[in-house]
């Protein structure tokens, strides 16, 4: 028996006995406000009958996370993947891109998309992101831009990376799909580079059920950006660009100023899981949680470990564990985007040129964490994951 409402209390009650098979524990479950919360907005939208092509929604949302992130401008998107193709195409990249193996393959297949050959780098062991001390070396001739990701919205190591890219004349698009709301010491993550794509899938923090977008620095760049969604159409009789069709419908956008409303609780019960699952795992050897990041506002948008060799039994047949006992906790990102067959005959995509990506994905899991969580379930998956390691709960 599970709670749905949002734990931004105390935990109501324990799981003795938890009927662990009929009631699956999912990595994320999406946040749905209450329905008669959303009903206005639907009756303003049969009202209008603009269902999409920038409608009143659409616009209000753009102005709305334009405040709430802290950015100066924001392009809404059907999903995050056709918000990341439609960035390499509004800043014309082209040739060859560097970027992470170590992300969802969204990342790297917005490159070959744009018919652009990724050049993967290995990651940092702390960061589990891009290691700019490992990217100046790939550099080839073709390399026009970089496409680092915040994994887990954990930050990129941002001013070694804009050193890099000012010294080579190069561009920097982030995939900021995990980053919703994270901070650094200069503001929003958001605001680095020369693009940040974020994502709004319903596992994602923030979500409209499928949703994305394009943070961008000047008026100009959004306009273009706002061709390229929208077939290039700049009127009914002009067409600039072979755009295409990326643009967010009004129900989504809508939803997604429904959702704005509960953020702060939303991340208040994300924080709260987290803290619950370090203190929990604290001292289970083999376990490891990831250091706190750069971040100085986090989101908590997942929950990863790492299954260290001094664990019982292997990260594979913890997961399987776990899934016999309703838990469906993920490996992501495993495997690594460059061990896919379109990947994997790049030069770049061996293993050996990978090796810190690779011992990463082999030990990664992702534990559920969502806002519905609550603290007894939080407790019942520690409890297989101590008793996994042997030890006494
Ligand atoms: N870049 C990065 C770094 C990304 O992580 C992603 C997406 C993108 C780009 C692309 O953005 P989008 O085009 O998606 O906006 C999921 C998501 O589908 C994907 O959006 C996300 N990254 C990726 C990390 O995770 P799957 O294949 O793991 O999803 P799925 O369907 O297995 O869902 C995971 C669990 O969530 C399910 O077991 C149950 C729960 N769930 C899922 C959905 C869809 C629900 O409870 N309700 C739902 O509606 O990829």
């Amino acid at each position: 028996m599970v709670s749905e409402r949002m734990n931004d209390g105390e935990p109501e009650r324990s799981v003795p006995g938890r009927q662990s098979v009929n009631k699956p524990i999912y990595v994320t479950q999406p946040f749905l406000p209450p329905l008669e919360e959303f009903i206005p907005y639907l009756e303003r939208i049969w009202e209008k009958k603009i269902l999409t092509n920038n409608g009143p929604f659409h616009q209000e949302l753009e102005q709305a996370l334009c405040e709430y992130l802290g950015v100066r401008h924001v392009a809404l998107f059907a999903n995050g993947t056709l918000a990341l193709v439609t960035a390499l195409q509004a800043l014309r990249i082209t040739g060859e891109v560097i970027t992470t193996p170590y992300s969802f393959v969204a990342t790297a297949h917005s490159l070959l998309w744009n018919a652009i050959k990724p050049v993967f780098v290995d990651i940092d062991a702390d960061t589990l992101n891009l290691d700019p001390e490992r990217i100046e070396a790939a550099i080839t001739p073709h390399v026009t831009a970089i496409m680092p990701v915040h994994c887990y919205g954990r930050p990129c190591d941002v001013d070694a990376i804009q050193r890099i890219a000012d010294n080579y004349n190069l561009r920097v698009i982030y995939d900021a799909a995990h980053s919703f709301g994270v901070q650094d010491g200069n503001g929003s993550l958001l605001s680095h580079g020369d693009l940040s794509v974020l994502s709004f899938h319903a596992t994602k923090v923030f979500n409209t059920f499928e949703g994305g977008a394009i943070v961008c620095p000047d008026a100009k760049t959004k306009q273009r950006i706002d061709h390229l969604k929208n077939f290039g159409f700049v009127d009914e009789v002009t067409v600039v660009a072979a755009g295409i069709n990326g643009k967010m419908n009004e129900v989504s956008a809508a939803f997604g100023l429904l959702q704005l409303r509960h953020m702060e609780a939303a991340l208040t019960a994300r924080k709260r899981i987290d803290s619950r699952y370090r203190e929990l795992l604290d001292g289970v050897p083999g376990i490891r949680c990831l250091a706190n990041s750069a971040a100085t506002v986090s989101n908590y948008a997942y929950f990863p470990i790492l299954v260290d060799p001094e664990y019982a039994i292997s990260r594979d047949a913890l997961y399987q564990n776990l899934r016999d006992n309703g838990i469906y906790a993920r490996r992501y990102f495993y495997p690594l985007i460059s061990e896919f067959p379109m990947y994997r005959g790049l030069p770049s995509a061996s293993l050996d040129n990978l090796p810190v990506a690779t011992a990463i994905s082999r030990k990664i899991l992702c534990l559920p964490i969502y806002p519905a969580l609550i603290s007894a379930e939080v407790e019942y998956i520690v409890d297989l994951i101590r008793k996994g390691a042997g030890v006494e709960t």
